[in-house]
C-alpha cells in the first residue's frame, strides 16, 4: 500500500451470510475487505470475502456485450462484439416474440442463487421483470436449495421455517444443526453460534461428516445419506412415550386433537357428525364429538380437556365410525420407527437417538437450521414434515430462543407474492402441483424435459451456470441448445454462458450499488437499512444487474413498474414505509437502524396458514395428493438397500457439500482460493481408501451407473467407510496458478453433477437426489 488509504462500511453480497464488513481502499482502488464487529453480521469475514478485490480484477471478467456467430455445438461460437443497444433491443424483441407466438409459458427467467451470489442485490427486481412480461417459470433452484426451508414447511407450519423462521441463537438453550454446516455456508450463523456454546447453549448437529461446528457438538449424529427421516421420526417417538413434547401447545396449537376416520383415513367433518349443513369444520373428542371452527380456531369445548389418545366410535348421520385422534395415529406411525429400527437404517447409536431427544427437551428452548444436506434427496419433503412435526413437539416455535419471525424494517414489496388462482403456471404444475411450480419456480428437470420438446422458446438467465448446477448435464447442455433464443448475463463466460446466443457483461458486487433492508440473523441484524456503496467503477462496458433489469423493462413495456428506468427512484419507493431515506443512507455507509420490536407466539393472534389453522402435523392436503398425511420414512431411491442390483457394482454412498474456498462453481480461477483447494477432491475413509490401492491425495476416477469423472482422494477418518463425500463446480482454470480447466463432459472431466441424475425425484417438489445416490471409487 502506497497512498492514502480510506475505510469504507460496506457489506459483503457474495453469498447468502451477508457479512458486515469494512472496504479497504489504497489510493482509490480496492484492494481488502475486513471484519466490521459493530454490524450485526460483521464478526468475521471470509477468505471468499478477502479475495472480493480478486474477483473485480480477474483477468477472465467479460468486459462487452458478444452475440454468437456460429451455430450451437459449434466448438467456437465466434462471440463478436456488439453494442448495449443492439443486445437490448434484441433481447426484448426476442421475448416479445416468444411471448406473442408461443404463450408467457414459453419463456423462462433464470437466476444465480441468492444465497451464493450477488443476485441477492437484485432478484427480487428480476421476478418483478418475469412477471411484467408474464412468465410463469423462475428458474432458481428452489428444489436444490430452498425447498426444504421454505416450501416443505408451508404443509406443515403454513410457513417458512426455519427459511423466514429464523434460529433465534442469541436466547436458544439448544442449537439443531440438521445437513446444515454454517462454518463453510453462513459465517454469520457460525460465529453466533460458538458464542451461544460459549454462552452454555447445546449444541447437536446431523451430518455425515464430522464437519464445521461438529466438532464442538454435544451430540453429532453421523447419518447415512438420506435417510435423516428415520432418525427424526425415532425422536418423536423417543419424545412421545417419554411425555417429552409440550403438551399445551400440542393440543391448542397442532391438530392433534383432530380425529381421523380409521376407513378412509380423512379428518372427520363437522358436518359428518352433526348434520347441521355447516361446511368446513372439524371434530376433536372429550367425552363427546367436539366441533372445531377452523376458521375461528375456535373448539366449541374445553380445550385443555381434548382427547390425545384413544379409539372412538363416533357417531355420525351415516352411522357410526372408528375415529383417533390425529396425535394418537401419530404416535403409532412413529412407534414403528424404535431408536433400534432407525439405527439400522441410519447407522446412528439407539442410545445417540435417545439422549439427544432428551437434550432436545432438557434444553429447550430449540432453534434449528436444515439445509442442503436435506434438500437434495428423492424423500425432502417427508424428511422435512419429519423434523417439522419433531420440532413442532417442542413448543418452540416463534418463542424466545426457538424460530422467530423477527420484525421486519416496513417496506414496500418489489415483487409480491401472487396467489396461485387462475393464471398460466409453471412448466412441470402438472406433474407436481404441490411443489414449487405452485409459486412460479421452475425445477431443472422440468426446464430441461420443456426445452427438448420445443415448449421453451426464450430464456435469459443472470449468472446461473444451470448446466452445472443441475444433474444430467449432458441433457441439460442439450436442452438449452434446443432453445431457440438464449441471453445470459455474468462476470464470467461460465459454461452456461457458452451455450447463449448473447452474453451481457455484469458489474461485480462492488462496482454497483445496492440497497438492502434487513439482514435476517437476528432481530437487531434485521433492523439495519444499509446501501452499499460502489468501490470501483464498473469494468470495461459492464453495467449491474439493475440497471440490465431496468433497462430491459422499459424496452418490454414494463417501464412504469420500473419507475422508467431510474433505480434511486425504486430504492425510494422501496424505503418510503421505513421512514428511512436515501440521502441518509449515503451519509452512513454503515447503515441505519430502525427501532422494531420483536414479537413472539404471533399465532396466538392469527392462528396458522393451513387448512386446519393449526399446526399440521396430519396434512389432509398431501394425503389427498396420495402421499402419506403423516411423515413417513422412503428409503432413498438410489442407495444400496432399495437398488441392491446396482449396489453390487457401486458399493459406495455418495453425497456433497460447499467448499469453503468456493461458492458453487465460482471462484476456481481466482488464485488466492484455488491455492487452498487446487483440484477437485472426493472424501474417503482411509480403510475405503486402503481396500482400493488408494493413497491420500492419488487422482480416483468416481463412477457411478451414469458415468465417471475425476478427483484427488482426500482421506477423512470420522465418515462411515461406506459413505463419500464429492465436490461439486470444477470447470474453470487458475492460469497465475498454471492450473488446469477441466471440461464439463468427457473423460477428463471432473464436473460431479455430469455423474449425478435429476431422478428420480422428489414425488412432491421435484427436487433431484444429488445427495444420496451410488459409487465406486478406483485408482487412476
Ligand atoms: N463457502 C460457501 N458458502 C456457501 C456456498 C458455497 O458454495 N460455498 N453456497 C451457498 C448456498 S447456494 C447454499 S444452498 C448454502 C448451503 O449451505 P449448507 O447446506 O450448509 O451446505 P453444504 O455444505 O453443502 O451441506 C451441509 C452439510 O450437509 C451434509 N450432508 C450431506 N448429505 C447429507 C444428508 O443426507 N443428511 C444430512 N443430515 N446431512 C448431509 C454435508 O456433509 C454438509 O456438511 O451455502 C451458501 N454458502
Ligand atoms: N452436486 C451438487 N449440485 C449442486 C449443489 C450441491 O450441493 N451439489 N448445490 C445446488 C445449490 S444449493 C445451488 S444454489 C446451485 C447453485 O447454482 P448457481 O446459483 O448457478 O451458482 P454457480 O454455479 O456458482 O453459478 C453462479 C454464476 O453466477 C455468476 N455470478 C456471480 N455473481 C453474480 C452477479 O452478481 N450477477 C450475475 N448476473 N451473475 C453473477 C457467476 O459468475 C457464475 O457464473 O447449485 C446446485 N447444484
Ligand atoms: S461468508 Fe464470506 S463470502 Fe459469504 S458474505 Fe461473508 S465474507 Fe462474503
Ligand atoms: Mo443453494
Amino acid at each position: 500500500m502506497g497512498g492514502a488509504v480510506r475505510r469504507v462500511p460496506t457489506y459483503c453480497p457474495l453469498c447468502v451470510s451477508k457479512c458486515g464488513a469494512t472496504a479497504v481502499l489504497d489510493d482509490g482502488a480496492f484492494v481488502a475487505l475486513e471484519p466490521d464487529p459493530s454490524h450485526p453480521t460483521g464478526q468475521a469475514v471470509c477468505i471468499k470475502g478477502k479475495a472480493a478485490p480478486a474477483v473485480l480484477n480477474h483477468s477472465d471478467r467479460l468486459l462487452y456485450p458478444v452475440r454468437r456467430t456460429a451455430p450451437k455445438g459449434a466448438a467456437d461460437p465466434g462471440w463478436q462484439r456488439i453494442s448495449w443497444d443492439e443486445a437490448l433491443d434484441t433481447i426484448a424483441e426476442r421475448l416479445t416474440a416468444a411471448v406473442r407466438e408461443h404463450g408467457p409459458e414459453s419463456v423462462v427467467f433464470a437466476s444465480a442463487s441468492p444465497s451464493t451470489s450477488a443476485m441477492s442485490d437484485s432478484i427480487d427486481w428480476l421476478n418483478r421483470l418475469r412477471r411484467a412480461v408474464g412468465s410463469p417459470n423462475f428458474a432458481v433452484y428452489m428444489e436444490l436449495c430452498a425447498w426444504g426451508r421454505m416450501g416443505a414447511p408451508l404443509y406443515t407450519f403454513g410457513a417458512p421455517v426455519p427459511g423466514s423462521y429464523m434460529p433465534d441463537l442469541d436466547n436458544a438453550g439448544c442449537i439443531l444443526f440438521w445437513g446444515y454446516n454454517p462454518s463453510v455456508a453462513r459465517l454469520a450463523h457460525a460465529t453466533a453460534t460458538t458464542a451461544a456454546v460459549r454462552r452454555g447453549a447445546k449444541l447437536v448437529v446431523v451430518d455425515p461428516r464430522r464437519a464445521g461446528l461438529a466438532s464442538k457438538a454435544d451430540h453429532w449424529l453421523r447419518v447415512r445419506p438420506g435417510t435423516d427421516a428415520a432418525l427424526a421420526l425415532a425422536m418423536t417417538h423417543v419424545m412421545i412415550t417419554r411425555g417429552w413434547y409440550d403438551e399445551d401447545f400440542v393440543r391448542r396449537w397442532t391438530n392433534a386433537p383432530l380425529l381421523v376416520r380409521s376407513d378412509t383415513g380423512r379428518l372427520l367433518r363437522a358436518d359428518e357428525v352433526f348434520g347441521d349443513g355447516e361446511p368446513g369444520g372439524y371434530v376433536a373428542w372429550d367425552g363427546r364429538p367436539v366441533r372445531y371452527d377452523p376458521s375461528a380456531g375456535l373448539y366449541d369445548g374445553e380445550e385443555s380437556r381434548l382427547d390425545l389418545a384413544g379409539t372412538h366410535d363416533v357417531p355420525t348421520v351415516a352411522g357410526r365410525v372408528v375415529c383417533r385422534p390425529v396425535f394418537a395415529v401419530l404416535a403409532e406411525e412413529c412407534a414403528r420407527m424404535s431408536p433400534e429400527a432407525a439405527e439400522a437404517l441410519t447407522g446412528v447409536p439407539a442410545g445417540a437417538i435417545e439422549a439427544c431427544a432428551r437434550t432436545l427437551w432438557e434444553s429447550r428452548p430449540v432453534a434449528f437450521y436444515t439445509w442442503s444436506g436435506l434438500e437434495q434427496h428423492s424423500n425432502v419433503t417427508q424428511t422435512v414434515r419429519a423434523i417439522d412435526v419433531l420440532y413442532a413437539l417442542t413448543g418452540c416455535l416463534d418463542a424466545p430462543g426457538g424460530n422467530v419471525l423477527f420484525s421486519a424494517v416496513p417496506a414496500n414489496p418489489v415483487a409480491p407474492m401472487v396467489a396461485p388462482g387462475d393464471r398460466v403456471r409453471a412448466l412441470g404444475f402438472s406433474d407436481h402441483p404441490l411443489g414449487p411450480a405452485q409459486f412460479d419456480f421452475l425445477t431443472g428437470s422440468a426446464l430441461y424435459s420443456a426445452a427438448l420438446d420445443g415448449r421453451v422458446r426464450a430464456l435469459l438467465t443472470f449468472g446461473a451456470n444451470l448446466v452445472m448446477a443441475h444433474g444430467d448435464t449432458a441433457r441439460g447442455r442439450e436442452a438449452l441448445a434446443a432453445v431457440d433464443f438464449v441471453a445470459h448475463a455474468d462476470l464470467f463466460l461460465n459454461p452456461t454462458a457458452e451455450l447463449a446466443d448473447i452474453v451481457l457483461p455484469v458489474a461485480a458486487a462492488f462496482e454497483a450499488e445496492a440497497l438492502r433492508i434487513g439482514f435476517e440473523t437476528s432481530q437487531d441484524a434485521q433492523s439495519l437499512v444499509q446501501l452499499r456503496t460502489p468501490l470501483a467503477a464498473p469494468r470495461g462496458e459492464a453495467r449491474s444487474d439493475l440497471q440490465i433489469i431496468f433497462a430491459l423493462a422499459e424496452r418490454l413495456g414494463g417501464g412504469d413498474q420500473f419507475f422508467g428506468g431510474d433505480i434511486e427512484a425504486a430504492f425510494r419507493h422501496q424505503l418510503e414505509p421505513a421512514g428511512v431515506t436515501l440521502e441518509q443512507l449515503r451519509d452512513n455507509p454503515a447503515g441505519v437502524r430502525v427501532p422494531l420490536t420483536t414479537t413472539y407466539r404471533k399465532y396466538r393472534d392469527t392462528g396458522f396458514r393451513t387448512p386446519t389453522r393449526k399446526v399440521e402435523l396430519y396434512s389432509e392436503t398431501l394425503g389427498d395428493a396420495g402421499v402419506p398425511p403423516l411423515p413417513t420414512y422412503a428409503e432413498p431411491a438410489t442407495s444400496p438397500r432399495s437398488r441392491p442390483d446396482l449396489a453390487a457394482k457401486f458399493p459406495l454412498v455418495l453425497t456433497c457439500a460447499k467448499s469453503l474456498w468456493f461458492c458453487e462453481s465460482q471462484h476456481r480461477g481466482i488464485a488466492a482460493l484455488r491455492k487452498s483447494t487446487p483440484d477437485p477432491q472426493v472424501e474417503l475413509h482411509p480403510e475405503t481408501a486402503a481396500a482400493r490401492g488408494i493413497g491420500p491425495g492419488d487422482w480416483v476416477r468416481i463412477s457411478t451407473p451414469t458415468g465417471s469423472v475425476r478427483a484427488r482422494a482426500k482421506f477423512n477418518a470420522n465418515l462411515d467407510p461406506s459413505v463419500v463425500c464429492g465436490q461439486h463446480g470444477w470447470w474453470q482454470a487458475c492460469p497465475e496458478l498454471d492450473l488446469p480447466a477441466y471440461p464439463i463432459q468427457g473423460p477428463d472431466s471432473a464436473n460431479l453433477n455430469l455423474i449425478l441424475s435429476q431422478n428420480p425425484s422428489d414425488p412432491i417438489s421435484d427436487s433431484s437426489p444429488l445427495r444420496s445416490s451410488l459409487c465406486e471409487i478406483t485408482r487412476l
